[in-house]
């Protein structure tokens, strides 16, 4: 294939991820991560809590030649979520449709049309979230952003509130330049700001206190000294976001078409009023409520623990009893 023939088969490719809705697109290398040490380093610290899936395979994480045996790239994609929303109990990103599907989906649909257009079937693999793979060190490499202090991927046009997805491809594509600079400066808004101090350092979050953590992933109790920082987040946490200066200029509101639009359950709820209603519920008016949500993941055990602890921190003792 000629360079020029190549050239113009990336470009459609991009074109492509565009059309079928995605913010942004590029085509990664693969390899040993850069931030490779430091992941293991976060590792060795217990910095992952109860997240033992991460430590399984780490060996693949951090060597993207593994996920996929025979890819030899990947597109690599970022779905804007809305961080100009208003804030709220529910972080932006889990407040609609679940993004693993929405993101699957697309990218399924991006691989399909690769193959056609190529005329061959194309040995691949999209992930999203769940798969053995540092998205964000991957992102970087395609020359989606940098990573910033507070550890999100972030793009100078679109800030941080975008989900990060990827096609692994057994395919010769001309990979991207990677994102090298950094544009954090001498900014610490994100480690001033995080209500339970979980930065070590910049570029190091103590899992174990972050209150998406808490919220979302930690199975059984929050810590008490931990409950009263939790203040009024239901679930996760988008505050190390809020302040970046980044998302400030560029975060964007959400189209109404969008499938991350609030849907009933937590639209426009407050932390009070979304806690009882979440305490009122059984199993089968939770499972209508966030049938095809990510925030089934916390689990009705979870999301009660989370109101519970909300309700303390209002100082709202209507529910106990
Ligand atoms: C585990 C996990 C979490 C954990 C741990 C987060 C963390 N920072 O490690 C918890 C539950 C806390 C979490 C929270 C959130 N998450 Co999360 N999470 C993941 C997951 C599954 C793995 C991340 C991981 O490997 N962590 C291990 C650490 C060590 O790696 P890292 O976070 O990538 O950090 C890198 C840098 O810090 C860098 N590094 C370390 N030291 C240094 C030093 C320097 C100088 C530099 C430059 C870099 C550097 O190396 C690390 C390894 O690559 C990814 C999906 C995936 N498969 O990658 C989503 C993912 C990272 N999460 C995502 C989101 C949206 C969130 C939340 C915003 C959700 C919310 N609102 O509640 C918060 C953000 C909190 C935060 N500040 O990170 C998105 C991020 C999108 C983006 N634009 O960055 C991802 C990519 C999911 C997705 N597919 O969209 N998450
Ligand atoms: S998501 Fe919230 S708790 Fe976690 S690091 Fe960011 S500000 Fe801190
Ligand atoms: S708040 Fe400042 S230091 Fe933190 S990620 Fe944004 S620009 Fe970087």
């Amino acid at each position: 294939m000629s360079a020029g023939r190549a050239a113009s088969l990336e470009h459609r490719i991009k074109a492509q991820a565009y059309g079928l809705g995605f913010d942004l697109a590029g085509i990664a290398p693969l390899g040993i991560a850069d931030s490779a040490a430091a992941f293991d380093d976060w590792l060795a610290r217990g910095y992952a809590g109860g997240m033992t899936y991460l430590e399984r395979r780490a060996d693949v994480r951090r060597d993207s030649r593994l996920p996929v045996p025979g890819a030899t790239c990947a597109v690599v994609v970022g779905l804007d979520y809305g961080g100009r929303e208003p804030p709220g109990p529910v972080a932006r990103y889990a407040r609609g449709d679940d993004y693993h599907d929405v993101m699957l989906d697309k990218l399924r649909a991006l691989h399909a049309w690769i193959a056609s257009h190529v005329g061959r079937d194309v040995p691949g693999k999209a992930y999203v979230d769940t798969g053995p793979v540092l998205e964000r060190d991957l992102a970087r490499r395609a020359g989606l952003g940098w990573l910033g202090k507070n550890t999100t991927l972030i793009n100078p046009t679109l800030g941080s509130c975008f989900f990060i997805g990827s096609l692994f491809l057994a395919l010769d594509l001309a990979p991207d330049a990677p994102f090298t600079a950094d544009h954090c400066g001498t900014c610490t808004r994100c480690l001033d700001a995080c209500p339970t101090h979980a930065f070590t350092e910049a570029h190091v979050l103590d899992a174990r206190r972050c209150i998406s953590y808490l919220t979302i992933e930690l199975r059984g109790e929050i810590p008490a000294e931990l409950r009263p920082l939790v203040g009024e987040l239901v679930y996760g946490c988008d505050v190390c976001q809020e302040v970046c200066p980044w998302n400030e200029k560029f975060s964007r509101r959400l189209a109404p078409e969008s499938p991350f639009v609030p849907r009933a359950a937590v639209a426009g709820k407050s932390a009070r009023t979304l806690a009882h209603a979440i305490l009122a519920m059984d199993d089968d008016s939770f499972r209508d409520a966030f049938r095809g949500s990510p925030m089934k993941r916390a689990k009705r055990l979870g999301l009660e623990r989370n109101a519970a602890v909300v309700l303390a921190n209002l100082g709202d003792t209507s529910a106990e009893a």
